[in-house]
């Protein structure tokens, strides 16, 4: 016996394609047992349930996902936004001190309590947007007690804010003061250390680490992922954002969860990541804020048949945005995406990107109940606006939020 049983509702055909009986038919339901989806199918003949809910008609979607952020951290960066408005450039800003290093100062002062209050209260904004999970990087601590406390922060914010979290490891995000002009000691006396002991301590679920002339060297980038290979962890990479270092390719080889950003990404790097099954997550929250010319090769990826997630990169200083359907706007007007590919991107292929696919961001039998109620005509009314939030209801784990 079902304990929930959803009627009267739609759902894109996006996301019935492999439901056999569902696409087609006129009157869907979606049937919810100890918080996954147990059933799907027409609703004449749907079977017994504690429960039953009338949806009114409403299209339903999996609950969105945010695949990349930032949304742990302290201080405030609004000087360096009208610096930036002034024309200073970000490498500028970040080689002067700034930057994230300013983050870092900030993250580095405050308490845990103080860490997961900030980051609950930026979660619950997406949320409000129909987020139902969100991954959250360290990154702004870099030493060891600072990034465990933001991984710490991540696990504790999500629980207070009711969605799910998915943590990254982001030590090697920049090279602390304290390390200045020694990298490679940052990273095997801090970065390289700390995999394994994030992988111990179950506190992160991938390792991520910035690939730039500003940051990480791809040699630095493949020291520290054949650690995490070592530890069992899967990786992620900030490549290709403000030059082309080759950063797809070298995340593809090490069979990569996703490559991020990915401007100055090439053709080959884009079949490279088709190849190793690698996610392409767009971010043109940074590249509108950053004020970037070069587009993300979108068309490379479609022909190499390489997956595309979209998300907010959420955070103080690239990317302040907290609207993951904004960023799915655009990335459909300034990327060239299309809604079916937006909506994707925050979806199916967003959970791919976590290495999650199959079990959130899709309405399947044995996914997570985790589903977002939207009063619109169409769906692509749900990426056409901004500022609208069209959300009427989420459902994390077969509960109402
Ligand atoms: N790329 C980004 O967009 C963020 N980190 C990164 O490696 C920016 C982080 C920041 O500016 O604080
Ligand atoms: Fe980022």
């Amino acid at each position: 016996m079902l304990d929930l049983l959803l009627h009267d509702l739609r759902i894109p055909p996006l996301f019935t394609a492999d439901i056999r009986g569902v696409g087609g038919a006129a009157s869907p339901s979606i049937g919810i047992r100890e918080g996954r989806v147990d059933w799907l199918g027409p609703t004449l003949g749907a079977p017994e349930a504690a429960r039953r809910e009338s949806l009114a008609g409403r299209w339903v979607t999996p609950a969105l996902i945010d695949a990349h952020t930032h949304l742990v951290f302290a201080g405030d960066r609004s000087e360096e936004f009208e610096r930036r408005l002034a024309g200073e450039s970000y490498e500028e800003i970040a080689r002067r001190g700034g930057g994230i290093r300013s983050t870092v100062a900030a993250t580095r002062a405050a308490t845990l309590d103080e860490l997961v209050e900030g980051a609950a209260r930026r979660i619950a904004v997406l949320a409000s947007e129909g987020v139902g999970t969100v991954e959250i990087k360290s990154g702004y601590g870099l030493d060891r007690e600072s990034e465990l406390r933001m991984l710490e922060a991540a696990r504790a914010a999500g629980a207070r804010a009711g969605v799910r979290v998915s943590t990254s490891l982001l030590a090697a995000h920049a090279v602390p003061p304290e390390y200045d002009g020694r990298p490679d000691d940052y990273l095997d006396e801090v970065c390289i250390p700390l995999v394994r002991e994030a992988a111990e301590s179950g506190l992160a679920d991938a390792v991520d680490a910035f690939c730039e002339t500003i940051a990480f060297t791809p040699a630095q980038t493949r020291r520290l992922f054949d650690a995490a290979s070592e530890a069992g962890l899967p990786v992620r990479l900030h490549a290709d954002q403000l030059s082309d270092l080759g950063g797809a390719a070298l995340a593809a080889e090490y069979g990569a969860l996703s490559a991020d950003h990915l401007e100055y990404t090439g053709a080959e790097g884009a079949r490279a990541m088709a190849r190793a099954g690698t996610v392409a997550t767009l971010l043109p929250g940074a590249w509108y804020t950053l004020r970037e010319r070069r587009r993300p090769p979108v068309e490379a990826f479609r022909a190499a048949g390489t997956r595309m997630a979209v998300a907010t990169d959420a955070n103080p200083g690239s990317s302040p945005l907290l609207s993951l359907l904004t960023a799915a706007n655009m990335a459909c007007i300034h990327l060239g995406l299309t809604v079916p590919e937006a909506l994707e991107g925050i979806t199916l292929h967003a959970a791919a990107a976590l290495g999650m696919a199959g079990r959130i961001g899709t309405i399947a039998v044995g996914a997570e109940a985790d589903l977002a109620v939207w009063e619109v005509e169409r769906p692509a009314e749900i990426i056409q606006w901004i500022g609208r939030r069209p959300l009427t209801r989420r459902m994390r784990a077969g509960v109402w939020r």
